[in-house]
């Protein structure tokens, strides 16, 4: 089966839920298209939002087999400096909290390319790396970075503890958010980590979601969309205590949370950030319910934008070939009739198509030899680090084109 239907809440357990955000039926968000396939009917999933009535966590309603999406995965976070600063800001603080040496093991679930990874085998600690992508554990391999293909799982972890001991650090940076089974999940992690070892993750926050129109950051990918209400309730089913949690502007607004077996006195953040979530009544069904109506606003905005764009005479490509943005170019209706080509720093992307709405990606390089008039931002998460890039074209009198939290032209 593809497509599961959701039934009970993965925290609580509850079976009680209002949907809110009905974004149709899409492509999956990294299912990009080989040249020979770009006429073929590509496999559109349902992507429908929303929250559960009792811990109020807010989730996909359908979910898609996790073997389709993971199994061959072309996103590598090493095309981003961004990206990258913060891989080595969590090793900085990882190396700091876990006051780790060249005994210690640190095991990353996720591991993609073993860009996270490759900051702490550089100065010498032991690393080991997970990820059920054939081709990404290939390449971490050929860094020197061992990596486990597979997901990650109870009885892995049981296999890693016995033959590589306990790890001081476990990482999973923008995973957590992927994976169902969550109280399998730090059952795994608990197995994996020493007894003052810490769990460190990362995920997109709920609240900056909403209060951005962060919509497209809403994918087939991303099951759960986590604020720290649900967050304490799934602790209480854990053995994990939070001993720190930092609020990142990594893609748009994250969570970075540090979690350990032993108590821990936590700062002042989380009732910070519960208190920010209860001003902006992020899980009153009102409130999405506005945001669902800004996100079908947003739509028209930037369908009406790029027509009046085309209408003129003038030419629009697209910057990055996010997941994100295969989400915002199919729910806006946006496809190569109104984008002429997408430029993307992955190699692996470059040469294949946007699912669903068939724009050829090419290098970066593209958009100075073509002086296309617009550029559409689809990373908007890296919009600054893009557009240093791209000085020459912006000096040219070319313009780029922000598409949340609201449409803008740069
Ligand atoms: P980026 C992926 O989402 C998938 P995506 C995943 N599910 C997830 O959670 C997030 O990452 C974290 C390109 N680019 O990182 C590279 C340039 O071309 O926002 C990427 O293809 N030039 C794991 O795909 C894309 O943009 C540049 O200068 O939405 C950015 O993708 C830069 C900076 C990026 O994640």
């Amino acid at each position: 089966m593809q497509i599961k239907k959701i039934t009970q809440c993965r925290i609580c357990k509850q079976k009680n839920f209002t949907k809110f955000l009905l974004l149709g039926n899409i492509p999956l968000p990294n299912g990009f298209i080989k040249p020979e396939d770009v006429h073929k009917k590509v496999n559109r999933y349902p992507l429908n939002v929303c929250i559960c009535n009792h811990c109020k966590l807010v989730q996909l309603c359908e979910l898609v087999n996790p073997s389709v999406m993971f199994h061959n995965y072309v996103y590598i976070p090493s095309t981003s400096q961004t990206r990258m600063r913060n891989f080595s800001e969590i090793a900085l603080q990882a190396i700091d909290i876990g006051k780790l040496n060249q005994d210690s093991l640190v095991i990353d679930i996720g591991s993609n390319d073993g860009s996270l990874l490759s900051f702490f085998k550089g100065i010498g600690i032991k690393t080991l790396g997970i990820d059920p992508a054939e081709n990404l554990a290939k390449i971490a391999e050929l860094k020197g970075i061992e990596t486990i293909n597979d997901f990650i799982s109870v009885p892995l972890a049981r296999t890693i503890r016995k033959v590589k001991g306990p790890a001081k650090i476990v990482t999973a940076t923008n995973v957590v958010a992927h994976i169902h089974n969550l109280r399998e999940l730090f059952e795994a992690i608990e197995i994996l980590l020493d007894d003052d070892g810490i769990f460190i993750c990362e995920f997109p926050y709920l609240l900056d979601l909403i209060t951005k129109n962060q919509f497209d950051t809403i994918y087939h990918e991303h099951l759960s969309y986590f604020s720290i209400k649900p967050l304490l309730i799934l602790l209480e089913f854990i053995k994990l205590r939070p001993v720190k949690i930092i609020h990142t502007p990594i893609d748009g607004g994250s969570l970075r949370i540090f979690l350990s077996k032993k108590m821990g006195t936590l700062d002042s953040t989380i009732a910070k950030l519960l208190k920010e979530e209860e001003k902006n009544g992020i899980d009153d069904i009102k409130t999405l319910q506005k945001f669902a109506k800004r996100v079908q606003i947003l739509k028209s905005e930037l369908h009406k934008t790029l027509v009046q764009i085309k209408r003129r005479g003038k030419t629009v490509a697209a910057y990055g070939a996010a997941a994100k943005g295969n989400i915002l170019l199919n729910f806006c209706g946006i496809s190569n009739k109104l984008i002429e080509f997408a430029v993307d720093s992955t190699p692996y992307k470059q040469g294949l198509y946007t699912p669903g709405s068939k724009i050829p990606i090419f290098p970066e390089s593209e958009i100075v030899k073509r002086r296309p008039d617009y550029v559409l931002i689809l990373a908007w998460n890296f919009a600054e680090e893009i557009m240093n890039k791209q000085k020459q074209y912006k000096t040219r009198g070319g313009r780029f084109i922000i598409p949340v939290p609201q449409v803008t032209v740069v």
